[in-house]
C-alpha cells in the first residue's frame, strides 16, 4: 500500500541533548508544536532505518500513547518496515532490550522517565537503544543532538492511529505494526535463567514464616510481578501492592529507595514482611527490604555475584567478569578478587556495560543507583534482581534445613568473609546550576593546586580523622572501542581507603542536581560490632569532613540533602 510521504517544516530546539539515559523534560516541553516531532526525526537522522524493524516501549506514562503514534507516523515515513510495539505501549525497559535482542531488531524507542514522577505536569522522556538491546552510545547520542541543533523539517505518512490495545499484526502505510504482549516474552526469558523449582518450593513450604511482598509503585512492572510472583510462583494475591501501571504512577515518586518507596517500607515494618521488594517506573531498578533488613545496591550486586553459582544461567555459563559504575561501592571488586574475575569501573549509565558484555568479558554488573543485573539483556533489570535474591534465599535455605536463613544473614555471612563497604549517596536536587559549578570548580581547583593533599581533617562529632591521600576527576577508557568519557565525577580518596565522589547528576529535568556518594571499608577482621553496625553512624564523620572539603552546603544553599537514598536514617 502506498501512502503520501509529507514534510512538515520545523525549527530546532534549545537543550534536545539526551543525558545518562536518554532525553528527559517536562511533559509541558514535549507537548510544544514539533518538539517531540524534532527529536524523533533527530533519531532517524542518526541511524539507517530503511527497511528495519524498531521496537517500541516504554513505562506507560502520561503522553505514551500519542509519542508512540508520532513515531509510527515518523518512522514509517522515514522507512521503517516493521514496529514491534508493547500492548498499550508498555514494555519495560529490561523486556524491551529482550524483545530488541530476541526478534533481531535494529533497535527501539524507550518512552519514559524512569523514576522520575510522571502526568501532565511532570516528567516524560524518550531513550534510543540500539540493536545489542542497550541504551545508545555517546557517539549516537551525539549524533542525535547534533542532529536537533540543524533539524528543518520532519516527515510523516498520514495513516489512521493504531489501535495500541489489540495483540496481533496490521498493516500501517508501508510498513508493519506488530503489537505484542508486554510481559510473555520477558517471562520465558527469567524461566530459564532462574531455578524456578527451588524457589518455588522454598516459598510454599516457608508461606508463614517467609512473607513475601512486592511493590510496582504503578510504574510498569505490575504485570511483570502479577505474572510471575503470584501466577508462576505461586504466592497469593496479597504478596504484590501498587502493580496497576497508572499514567502518573498514582501521583508517587517511583523510585525504589527508602525515601520514595514508604508505602513498601511500611507495609513491610507493619505486617513482618520477611521479603519485601520494589522496582521503579520503568522495571530497571530495584530495591530489596525485608523487615529490618536493607540491602545497598552496591552490596546487592557483590552478594549476587558471590552466589552466582546457585543461579542456572550461571552455573552453566560461567560467570565472565564483573563491573561496576564508578561511584558505587567496591564491594563487589572484592568479590572478583577472591573468584579470580576480571573486573571494570566503568562511568555512570547503564550504556557503559553492553561493550564489555558484547565482548564476553562481563556477566554480573550493578550501579548504586539500584541498578542490578547480567548480560542476559542490556539493560539493568529490577524484577531480575529480586528473582536472584530469591533464588539465592531459596539455595541458603535448602544448605541450612534447620534454621531460617533471611536476608540479614547472608548480608552478614557476607561482611564476615569480605569486610563491608559502608555507603550512602546524599542527593540535592533541583540546586542552582551556578551554585553547583562553583563547587565544581572549587573541587577542581584543590586538584590543580594540589592544597588539599594530605591534609588531616577531623570530624567534630566522631573524632575520627580523615587525611586526603588524592583528588582525580574520574576518565574511562573503553577497553573495546577505546572511546574516552571524561569528567565523570570527582574522587577525593583518603589514607584509610574511605572516598567521596561528587558528580553532577545526567537525569534531573529542572536545574542542577548535585550527588554525593561516601564509601568506608571496614574489613573482615573488624570483628562483628564494627561490620554489622549502623550505616549513617559508620559514615557520620566522613561526610562531615567531605561536606567542609566540598564546601557543598555554602556553594548549593542548602543546609540538607533532598534524599538520603542508601542507609537507614
Ligand atoms: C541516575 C543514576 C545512574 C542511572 C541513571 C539512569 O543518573 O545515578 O546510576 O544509570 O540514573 O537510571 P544520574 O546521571 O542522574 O546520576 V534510570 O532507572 O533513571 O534509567
Ligand atoms: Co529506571
Amino acid at each position: 500500500m502506498s501512502s503520501s510521504v509529507k514534510e512538515i517544516p520545523t525549527k530546532p530546539f534549545d537543550g534536545q541533548k539526551p543525558g545518562t539515559s536518554g532525553l528527559r523534560k517536562r511533559v509541558k516541553v514535549f507537548q510544544q508544536e514539533h518538539y517531540t516531532e524534532n527529536f524523533i526525526q533527530s533519531i532517524f537522522d542518526s541511524i539507517e532505518p530503511q527497511g528495519v524493524t524498531l521496537v517500541i516501549g516504554g513505562d506507560g506514562r502520561y503522553f505514551s500513547p500519542e509519542t508512540v503514534q508520532t513515531i509510527l507516523k515518523i518512522g514509517s515515513a522515514n522507512g521503517v518496515a516493521k514496529f514491534i510495539v508493547g500492548k498499550d505501549s508498555i514494555l519495560s525497559t529490561p523486556a524491551a532490550s529482550n524483545v530488541i535482542r530476541k526478534y533481531k531488531a535494529y533497535g527501539g524507542i524507550l518512552l519514559t522517565a524512569s523514576h522520575n514522577p510522571g502526568g501532565p505536569d511532570n516528567d516524560f522522556g524518550i531513550k534510543y537503544n540500539v540493536s545489542n538491546g542497550g541504551p545508545a552510545p555517546e557517539n549516537v547520542t551525539n549524533k542525535m543532538y547534533e542532529k536537533t541543533k540543524t533539524i528543518s523539517s520532519y516527515k510523516v505518512i498520514e495513516a489512521p492511529k493504531v489501535d495500541l490495545s489489540k495483540i496481533g499484526e496490521t498493516t500501517y502505510g508501508p510498513s508493519k505494526v506488530s503489537i505484542i504482549d508486554s510481559v510473555e516474552d520477558y517471562v520465558i526469558l527469567l524461566k530459564e535463567i532462574f531455578d524456578f523449582p527451588l524457589i518455588q518450593n522454598f516459598l510454599t513450604s516457608h508461606a508463614n514464616d517467609y512473607t513475601v511482598l512486592f511493590d510496582g509503585l504503578h510504574g510498569v512492572t505490575g504485570p511483570y510481578a502479577k505474572k510471575i510472583l503470584v501466577e508462576t510462583l505461586g504466592l497469593p494475591s496479597s504478596s504484590v501492592q501498587n502493580c496497576t501501571p497508572l499514567p502518573d504512577f498514582g501521583g508517587g515518586h517511583p523510585d525504589p529507595n527508602l525515601t520514595y518507596a514508604h508505602s513498601l517500607v511500611e507495609a513491610v515494618e507493619k505486617n513482618n514482611i520477611a521479603f519485601g521488594a520494589a522496582s521503579d517506573g520503568d522495571g530497571d531498578r530495584n530495591m530489596i527490604y525485608g523487615k529490618g533488613a536493607f540491602v545497598t545496591p552496591s552490596d546487592s550486586v557483590a552478594i549476587i555475584a558471590h552466589w552466582a553459582d546457585v543461579i542456572p544461567y550461571f552455573k552453566k555459563g560461567g560467570v565472565k567478569g564483573l563491573a561496576r559504575s564508578m561511584p558505587t561501592s567496591k564491594a563487589i571488586d572484592l568479590v572478583a578478587k577472591k573468584k579470580g574475575l576480571e573486573y571494570f569501573e566503568v562511568p555512570t549509565g547503564w550504556k557503559f556495560f553492553g561493550n564489555l558484555m558484547d565482548a564476553g568479558r562481563l556477566s554480573i554488573c550493578g550501579e548504586e543507583s539500584f541498578g542490578t543485573g547480567s548480560d542476559h539483556i542490556r539493560e539493568k533489570d529490577g524484577i531480575w534482581a529480586i528473582i536472584a535474591w530469591l533464588n539465592i534465599i531459596a539455595a541458603a535455605n535448602r544448605d541450612s534445613p534447620n534454621k531460617l536463613v533471611g536476608i540479614n544473614d547472608i548480608l552478614e555471612a557476607h561482611y564476615k568473609i569480605y569486610g563491608r563497604s559502608y555507603f550512602s549517596r546524599y542527593d540535592y536536587e533541583e540546586v542552582s546550576s551556578e551554585g553547583a559549578n562553583s563547587m565544581v570548580n572549587h573541587i577542581n581547583e584543590a586538584l590543580k593546586t594540589g592544597s588539599l593533599n594530605n591534609t588531616t581533617h577531623t570530624s567534630e562529632s566522631t573524632g575520627g580523622k580523615f587525611t586526603v591521600s588524592g583528588i582525580y576527576n574520574f576518565e574511562y577508557k573503553d577497553p573495546i572501542d577505546h572511546s574516552v568519557s571524561s569528567n565523570q565525577g570527582q574522587v577525593i580518596t583518603f589514607s584509610d581507603g574511605s572516598r567521596v565522589v561528587f558528580r553532577l547528576s545526567g537525569t534531573g529535568s529542572q536545574g542542577a542536581t548535585v550527588r554525593m556518594y561516601v564509601e568506608r571499608y571496614v574489613a573482615p577482621e573488624a570483628g562483628d560490632k564494627e561490620l554489622n553496625g549502623d550505616a549513617a553512624e559508620g559514615l557520620k564523620g566522613l561526610i562531615e569532613v567531605a561536606l567542609k572539603l566540598s564546601n557543598l552546603k555554602e556553594f548549593l544553599g542548602r543546609e540538607k540533602p533532598t534524599v538520603i537514598t542508601e542507609c537507614k536514617l
